[in-house]
């Protein structure tokens, strides 16, 4: 298997869907209003991890492309809750890809404590041999969200995914941190723009 052949039209997908992502931010910017997203992120999955899980799944490596849904994977950060919905709206609303699978895990958050928002579509590259379909994972969520998931990664990683129990007891902590943290951000949010209006409507009253 030529890996370099085989990934490079998945390295075009996740630098043509970071460019195309992050410019809503830029635009929000230029509007002078708040960004749903904070920062976007990127990356093909490194050659030792695909063949890491294709081994856990049992996935043919003549059908990763197929069974490997996040051999690219996109990350978009936002402050709020509620800006996850804005992401995906407009995410939903674009004419240029489709989505083909979407899981919820704010919704229904995962056994470990972890939080976010997927979507996986099906992005057209344009090679030289024509039009080719690529999987992308598209993962969405708070910057709490990512600041667990990321600890619980290493600590996946250092453990071989077999973290001791009182670890895996503080994570189960740390993640109820996390969903308790959003909610009081949503929380002040909330109150910041009840009283941006108060302010607003009181000075059209003079
Ligand atoms: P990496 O290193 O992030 O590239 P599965 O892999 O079985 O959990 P599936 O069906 O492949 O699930 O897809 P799913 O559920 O969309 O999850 C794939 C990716 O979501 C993972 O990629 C992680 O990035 C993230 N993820 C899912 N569950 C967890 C979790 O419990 N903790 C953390 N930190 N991240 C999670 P990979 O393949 O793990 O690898």
């Amino acid at each position: 298997m030529d890996w370099d052949v085989f990934l490079t039209p998945y390295k075009q997908a996740v630098d043509e869907l970071k460019i195309k992502l992050r410019g809503y931010r830029e635009q929000y910017e230029m509007a002078s209003q708040h960004s749903p997203i904070e920062f976007v992120t990127g990356r093909v999955k490194p050659i030792p991890s695909i063949l890491d899980k294709a081994r856990r799944k049992s996935i043919p490596l003549n059908q990763l492309d197929t069974q490997m849904q996040d051999l690219a994977g996109v990350r978009v950060m936002c402050q709020f809750v509620d800006d996850i919905k804005i992401v995906i709206n407009l995410i939903k609303s674009r004419t240029d890809f489709d989505i083909v699978e979407v899981r919820d895990y704010i919704a229904d958050k995962k056994d470990s404590g972890y939080r976010s928002y997927h979507l996986v579509v099906s992005y057209p590259v344009m090679t030289i041999a024509g039009e080719q379909r690529i999987l992308v994972e598209i993962q969405i969520r708070t910057l709490a969200m990512n600041f667990w998931a990321t600890i619980e990664h290493s600590l996946n990683y250092k453990y071989e995914g077999q973290i001791p129990k009182d670890v895996k007891d503080r994570l189960q902590r740390a993640a109820e941190a996390a969903f308790r943290l959003d909610e009081e951000m949503s929380q002040i949010r909330g109150e910041i723009q009840e009283a941006q209006q108060h302010f607003i409507l009181k000075k059209l009253d003079q």
